[in-house]
This record gives structure tokens, C-alpha cells and sequence, in this order.
């Protein structure tokens, strides 16, 4: 058993102040009090810590990288995507769990305590599969082992190169599988898992409707019934025109037509589509997979947060391309887009809720739900997946309540945050993850050796 004590704690009753939480060696809250006299580690604000549903962990290496144009007429996401794929084809196994173990760890300091890691690269530059199937789902893993962050690993069928069925481009070649193969990855990706503490999970991520065939979809649904279930969709214009050219109908109102789909699914993205399609979306129970920062990056479009929320949606925060790993500024950058679409202001918030607030608590559900994780609110039984704020910091000082997570977000950014646990571990102290200076020293040493070979 161990005691925190924080000034002020959002709690499932609210607001708290003086309040001591006891978390048991178990990685789960024993209990949580409030008026308590200071025991144990102090800490300032103490807040529930969401899960960053979204990540594709090698990407980090390419940030920055690829704001030049090429010489297609108009840099997209579509050119964005040549480069993405010509880059990969260097990464080696090892490259690949040290940009992981680093990644992994920036996600810590900005305040996640736990990520789904959408894992597409199966197999070698040239799409040999590597002896064991599940070598860089090891690799993840191991990263993972490193750093402590809760996993949450979506091994990705990826079947071809559109939906018309077209075969794998030279740049996909290293993600392709059939359902029989996908299931000996699944398995593997499953033992792989075995060396993690017990809050991991294993999921399955359908790629894209562009990726998989009508029956790969089917099958990657019934391969483990309960699992969470992770796809990209009506993430890009071409895509919605491309899939309704092929099957008649928009990738989600497809979708939301012919599956069930539940509580156990999170749509990436989910940025174009009709106000049919949020409402029933948005009724359905499953998460949007929102990921600001990088559809702000690759110019996908506007989320409809708006009708969204006024229809009960629930909706997470993920990292995706990982080009910035910031908290903070994927909430900020959710609600600055509704404003500036529709020139208003605190356009998410509600009569209840400021709009930090409403951020903050969306994050932290959808994200539990999207990962499976028994966490997304600070009581007693759930996962102690948490983060402090440093009630010193200047615009936190003297200030209550929502107030401090509107300043946290608006005003402020990730260097306000000192602690993260997860699932009781504490990884991060006065800002910095436990083992800082090796990871970026391994980081570093990896970037200079593929600036060597790229
Ligand atoms: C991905 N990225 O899986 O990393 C994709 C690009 C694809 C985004 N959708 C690859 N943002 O769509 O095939
Ligand atoms: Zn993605």
C-alpha cells in the first residue's frame, strides 16, 4: 500500500480538497479521501490520466521532416504518406523498439499513462516475414517493459492496397497479411504481452476500409469477441469518395450499417462525415478516435464536435503520427478548431462544464474505453493511472476547480505536469520519466544512425 496526498484532486464526486489516495500493490485505488492531513508523496493537483488511444510509435522519428513540398504539385496527405512509407523501409527491429522506448516516454511527461499502439509493421523491408512473426510486436513490447507505460497493443490487419482489392504498394509490402497469417501475429503479439504487467491488453485493428477486404473485416471482428476493435476511418476526402465509388455508401454510414458496432470500437478519426452519420455515431456507444495534432498536420478537415457531443458521443485523444507529443495542445487544438469553424468561443463546454473540464473528462473516458482499461476517473477499485499538476506553477497558482484545467490547457502547457502513474507505477517525478537520460541517449544514437544510412 502506498499513500499520495494532493491539495486538490478531481475525484468522482468532484473537487476535492487535502485528499489522500491510497493505491495497493496491486496498481489499483484502495481508497480515496478528502480533508486528510498531508501523508506520504505530496503532490499539487492530482488528476485522473487518459489513455492516448492512437499511436503508430515509429513515426516519431519522422517528425519534422516533412514539411518541405516534393515535387507533386500540392503536398497532401496522400505525398505525406510516399515519405512516411520510403522512411520506413530503413527502420530495423532495433531502431524500432528504441524510437518506441522514447516515444513512449515523452508520452509519460506530457501526462498519458497509458497508450493503444496501432502496430502495422509486421515484417522486413521487402515484406519477408522475419522468422518469428511476432519479432516487432516483441520489440513494442520490450520498449514497453522499458519505459512502463500501460500497453494497450492493436496488432493491424493490413490485407491491400485499396479497396478495390489491388495488391500492397512497395511502401506496404512490410504490413501485409492474410487473415490466416494475421492470426498466428495475433497470437504471438498475445505472448508477447505475457512479459507485461498485468494492466496490458490486446486488441485488433482492422487497418483502414481502404486496407481490408469485406470478409478481412468480419474475420478481425470475430477473432476475440470481447477485445477492443481499432480502425481509421473518413479520415480523408478520397477515401469517402473512393469507398462510396466501390460499395455505394460513405465509409461509415457502411460501417454503422453492416457491424455491430459497440462500446468496443474506436474509429480514428472519424473526420468527414454527415450529420446522419455523427448522430448515429454518437448513439452508438463506441469512441471517436480524435487526434488533433496530427489532422491539423496532414490538413484532413474538422472534426463535428459540436453535433458530436450535443448527441452524447463519447471521444478520446491519440497521439497518431507522434510528430508532437503533447496533451495539453491535442485538447487545446480539438476545441480551437470548433472555434475557429464556427467563430465562437468555449464552443465544447457546457452549462455544467467549462470547456477544459469537458476536455479533460472526455479524454480520460474515452481513452479507458478505447484501451479497455479500468481507469478514466479518480475512486477507489479503478486503475491508479494518474498525473499531478504543480499548484505552484503561475497560472495555476490560487486558482480552483474546473479553472485549473482550463488554465492547464489554455494557458499552460506539459511542463506544468510533475508525476505520472501507471496503474500505481510512478514514472515520472518532478517531470522527468525515471530513466530520462538513457532513453534519449539511446534515441539519439539510433537518429544518428539512420541519418547515416537513409
Ligand atoms: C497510418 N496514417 O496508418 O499511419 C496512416 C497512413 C495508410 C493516417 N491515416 C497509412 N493518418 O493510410 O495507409
Ligand atoms: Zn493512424
Amino acid at each position: 500500500m502506498r499513500h499520495l496526498w494532493a491539495e486538490q484532486a478531481l475525484t468522482d464526486r468532484g473537487w476535492e480538497k487535502n485528499v489522500q489516495v491510497t493505491i495497493g500493490d496491486d496498481g489499483v485505488i484502495a481508497a480515496v479521501e478528502s480533508d486528510c492531513l498531508a501523508k506520504g508523496q505530496r503532490c499539487g493537483i492530482l488528476l485522473p490520466s487518459p489513455t492516448n488511444l492512437h499511436s503508430h510509435a515509429f513515426q516519431r522519428a519522422l517528425a519534422g521532416m516533412t514539411e518541405t513540398r516534393g515535387q507533386d504539385p500540392r503536398d497532401s496527405f496522400w505525398t505525406w504518406r510516399k515519405l512516411m512509407y520510403r522512411f520506413l523501409d530503413h527502420l530495423t527491429p532495433d531502431d524500432i523498439e528504441a524510437i518506441t522506448g522514447f516515444v513512449q516516454m515523452e508520452m509519460l511527461e506530457a501526462g498519458y499513462a497509458a497508450v493503444c499502439e496501432f502496430h502495422y509493421v509486421h515484417h522486413q523491408a521487402g515484406g519477408i516475414a522475419y522468422e518469428d512473426i511476432g519479432e516487432l510486436s516483441n520489440r513494442i513490447v520490450a520498449a514497453t517493459a522499458e519505459t512502463g507505460i500501460g500497453l494497450t497493443l492493436l496488432p493491424v490487419l493490413y490485407e491491400h492496397g485499396g479497396c478495390d482489392g489491388r495488391a500492397l504498394g512497395p511502401g506496404q509490402i512490410r504490413f501485409g497479411n492474410t487473415p490466416g497469417r494475421f492470426q498466428k501475429l495475433f497470437e504471438a503479439a498475445d505472448k508477447a504481452l505475457g512479459f507485461l504487467p498485468g494492466d496490458s491488453r490486446l486488441g485488433v485493428a482492422p487497418h483502414s476500409l481502404r486496407a481490408v477486404s469485406q470478409e478481412g473485416l468480419t474475420f478481425a471482428t470475430g477473432l476475440a469477441p470481447k477485445a477492443p476493435l481499432h480502425m481509421h476511418i473518413a479520415e480523408q476526402t478520397a477515401e469517402i469518395e473512393e469507398i462510396q465509388a466501390a460499395w455505394g455508401k460513405r465509409p461509415m454510414e457502411w460501417l454503422l450499417e453492416n457491424h455491430e458496432v459497440d462500446s468496443r470500437w474506436c474509429l480514428i478519426h472519424s473526420t468527414h462525415m454527415e450529420p446522419h452519420e455523427t448522430e448515429k455515431l454518437a448513439r452508438s456507444g463506441a469512441v471517436a478516435g480524435l487526434c488533433p495534432i496530427t489532422e491539423s498536420s496532414l490538413g484532413d478537415g474538422i472534426f463535428d464536435g459540436v453535433r458530436y457531443l450535443s448527441n452524447g458521443g463519447k471521444f478520446g485523444i491519440g497521439s497518431d503520427s507522434n510528430i508532437r507529443i503533447s496533451l495539453s495542445e491535442e485538447l487545446r487544438t480539438l476545441e480551437y478548431s470548433q472555434r475557429l469553424r464556427d467563430r465562437g468561443r468555449a464552443v465544447l463546454a457546457t452549462a455544467e462544464k467549462s470547456t477544459g473540464r469537458v476536455l479533460l473528462d472526455g479524454a480520460v473516458q474515452g481513452g479507458a474505453q478505447a484501451g479497455q482499461r479500468n481507469a478514466g476517473v479518480l475512486k477507489a477499485g479503478m486503475i491508479a493511472d494518474l498525473f499531478a499538476l504543480d499548484a505552484s506553477a503561475v497560472d495555476l497558482l490560487g486558482k480552483e476547480g474546473d479553472a485549473l484545467l482550463d488554465s492547464y490547457i489554455f494557458a499552460g502547457d506539459d511542463r506544468m505536469i510533475t508525476d505520472v502513474w501507471s496503474a500505481g507505477r510512478h514514472l515520472v517525478k518532478e517531470g522527468r520519466h525515471i530513466k530520462h537520460d538513457a532513453l534519449v541517449a539511446r534515441y539519439k544514437k539510433t537518429m544518428q544512425s539512420l541519418r547515416d544510412r537513409v
